[in-house]
C-alpha cells in the first residue's frame, strides 16, 4: 500500500478522546473479593457480598492522585453476580445483606467519578457462569442486551464498555455464540461516545496481562486483527476466508509495519491498551497485600505503555471493606508524585531556537511547543526531516516526549535523537513508532542542542508536540 493510502486511516472521535486520556483505572470487585477467588463459578451465595465501608470516593481520590483520568468497574464478572440491582436477575447486590439489598455499587461509583471529574466505564463479562440462559443463543443475547441497556441508560455518560475475551467453558460446557454486532449497535445507540474494548472495534488488547509492551506499537492494523479476541466464541459461519490467511494473534509482535500491511486489503485504526493489575491477582486477596507492584515497576510500565503509543489500564482491587488497601493507596500517590515531577518543567519553553523545514500552511516548528491540537507538518521534502532545538546554555535532558497529530494518522516509523557533544552531534536515542506519545528516556544527557531526526515516515510527519523534561530542578553539572 502507498503512503497516501496508509495515512487515510485515522481515529474516530471516541478513539481519539480515549487515546488522549492515556491512563485510567480498572476496578475488579465482586463476590470473589469475599470468597478469595479469581474466577467465581456462579454458585456463590449473594449473602457473601457485604463490604463494611464501601466508599468509591476513596477509590476516585487515589486514582486521581496517580494521574488517572477514568475508572472501569467490573459491573458483572464471569460469576454473573451484578453490582447493580438488575431487573433481569436475582443474582445481584439486591440479594445481598449489603445495605439490606438496597445498595447499588455501580451508581455509587458512577457518582463518585462524576464528582471527582473523571470518566466512568463498565466491564460486563459476556461469559456468565450463573445465568441459566447462557448457551441458549438468542435468549441469552436478550438477557445480555437488557443488562447492557440498564448500564448504559441508568448511570450517565460512559466512556468505555470493556468486553472480556475469556471463556473458560470446558468441552462439555455450554457454549454461547454471542451476537456481537447486536451488542455493538446497542452501545452505539445508547452511548455513542463510548469505546468498545478488547472484543470490540475500538480498542485492542495488547496481548498479555503482565504489562509487557511492544517496541513498535501501531494503531493502523489489518481489519482482521479485530476478530482475534473473539475466536473462542465465533460461529462457524463467521469463520470466513479472512481466517484462512496468515492468522493474526493479539500477541503478534508486528501488527502494523509496511511489511505486514502490504498484502492486506482492509485496514483499520485500532489502538492498543495495556492492562495489568497493581497486584498479582485482579481481585483483592489478603495474602497479596505485601505484593503491590513497586513504584519502579509501575513507572516502567507507564513509560512503555503511555510512552509507547498505548493506553494504560491499571487495576486496583478494593478489599472486603470496599476500600483500596493502604498499600495500594500509598503506591498510587507515589506514582502521581513521580509523574508530576518528571513531566513538570518542559524545557522547550526556554529554547532559544526551534528550527525545522518550512511548514505547510505557514505553520512553523514552533507549533509543537504548546501541546494543544495545533501541529507542525513540513512541506514535502526528502527525508530525513530534521528538527533542531537550541538553548543558550546546556540543559539536562532525561525525557524527550514526541506526539503525533493523530487526526492525520500515525506516520512516523523511525527516528533518532542527537545531542551536541564536544562540538559534534551524537545519537542518544533511536526509536521507531511515535503515535499518540513516545517517551524517549535518555541517560545523563546535558546539551545545548538537540536534533530530532525522522528517518522513515508515511508521508511527512505531523507532529503535535515535542517536549523535553528533566526530573526536578536539576541543572547541568549538578
Ligand atoms: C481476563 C479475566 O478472565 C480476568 O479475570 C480479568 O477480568 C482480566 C481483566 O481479563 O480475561
Amino acid at each position: 500500500m502507498k503512503d497516501a493510502e496508509l495515512i487515510q486511516i485515522v481515529p474516530s472521535a471516541r478513539q481519539l478522546a480515549l487515546q488522549r486520556m492515556e491512563f485510567y483505572a480498572f476496578v475488579h470487585f465482586t463476590v470473589n473479593t469475599f470468597t478469595d477467588r479469581e474466577w467465581g463459578d456462579g454458585t456463590e451465595d449473594p449473602a457473601v457480598f457485604n463490604p463494611t465501608e464501601l466508599n468509591p470516593e476513596q477509590w476516585v481520590e487515589s486514582i486521581k492522585a496517580a494521574g488517572m483520568k477514568g475508572l472501569i468497574l467490573t459491573c458483572k464478572h464471569h460469576d454473573g453476580f451484578c453490582l447493580w440491582p438488575s431487573r433481569y436477575t436475582k443474582h445481584s447486590v439486591a440479594s445481598s445483606p449489603w445495605k439490606n439489598g438496597k445498595g447499588d455499587v455501580v451508581a455509587e461509583t458512577a457518582e463518585a467519578c462524576r464528582k471527582g471529574g473523571i470518566r466512568f466505564g463498565v466491564y460486563l463479562s459476556p461469559w456468565d457462569r450463573h445465568e441459566p440462559l447462557y448457551g441458549t443463543g438468542k435468549p441469552y443475547d436478550d438477557y445480555f442486551v437488557n443488562q447492557l441497556t440498564e448500564l448504559l441508560t441508568g448511570y450517565g455518560d460512559v466512556f468505555s464498555v470493556w468486553f472480556d475475551g475469556a471463556c473458560g467453558e470446558g468441552p462439555n460446557g455450554k457454549k454461547q455464540y454471542y451476537d456481537w454486532e447486536r451488542y455493538y449497535r446497542v452501545i452505539r445507540e445508547l452511548q455513542p461516545g463510548a469505546c468498545i474494548h478488547v472484543c470490540g472495534p475500538d480498542v485492542r488488547w495488547c496481548g498479555n496481562e503482565a504489562g509487557e509492551t511492544r517496541p513498535s506499537e501501531w494503531s493502523v492494523v489489518p481489519r482482521r486483527t479485530m476478530d482475534t479476541e473473539k475466536i473462542a466464541s465465533r460461529s462457524q459461519q463467521e469463520d470466513d476466508e479472512r481466517f484462512r490467511l496468515r492468522p493474526i494473534r493479539a500477541q503478534d509482535m508486528d501488527l502494523g509495519s509496511r511489511e505486514i500491511l502490504k498484502d492486506e486489503t482492509e485496514l483499520i485504526w485500532y489502538p492498543a491498551e495495556v492492562n495489568t493489575s497493581i497486584r498479582p491477582g485482579w481481585f483483592w486477596h489478603e495474602q497479596e497485600n505485601g505484593q503491590v507492584k513497586s513504584l519502579e515497576q509501575l513507572v516502567n510500565v507507564y513509560m512503555r505503555s503511555v510512552g509507547g503509543n498505548a493506553t494504560f489500564l491499571l487495576n486496583i482491587p478494593p478489599d472486603r471493606r470496599g476500600l483500596f488497601h493502604e498499600n495500594d493507596v500509598r503506591r498510587l500517590r507515589e506514582l502521581g508524585v513521580f509523574l508530576r515531577e518528571a513531566f513538570r518543567h518542559n524545557r522547550m519553553e526556554e529554547a532559544a531556537e526551534i528550527l525545522g523545514p518550512a511548514g505547510q500552511g505557514g505553520n512553523g516548528a514552533g507549533n509543537m511547543l504548546s501541546g494543544d491540537e495545533s501541529y507542525y507538518l513540513p512541506e514535502e521534502q526528502e527525508k530525513p526531516v530534521e528538527i533542531r532545538v537550541r538553548w543558550n546554555s546546556p540543559q539536562p535532558v532525561r525525557y524527550v516526549v514526541l506526539r503525533e497529530h493523530l487526526p492525520l494518522s500515525q506516520r512516523i516509523e523511525r527516528f533518532e535523537i542527537l545531542a551536541a557533544d564536544d562540538g559534534g552531534m551524537k545519537p542518544v536515542f533511536r526509536g521507531t513508532t511515535v503515535g499518540n506519545k513516545r517517551i524517549a528516556e535518555l541517560e545523563n544527557v546535558c546539551t545545548a542542542e538537540l536534533v530530532i531526526r525522522i528517518t522513515d515516515c508515511r508521508g511527512m510527519p505531523a507532529i503535535e508536540q515535542i517536549a523535553v523534561y528533566q526530573s526536578g530542578r536539576v541543572e547541568c553539572g549538578e
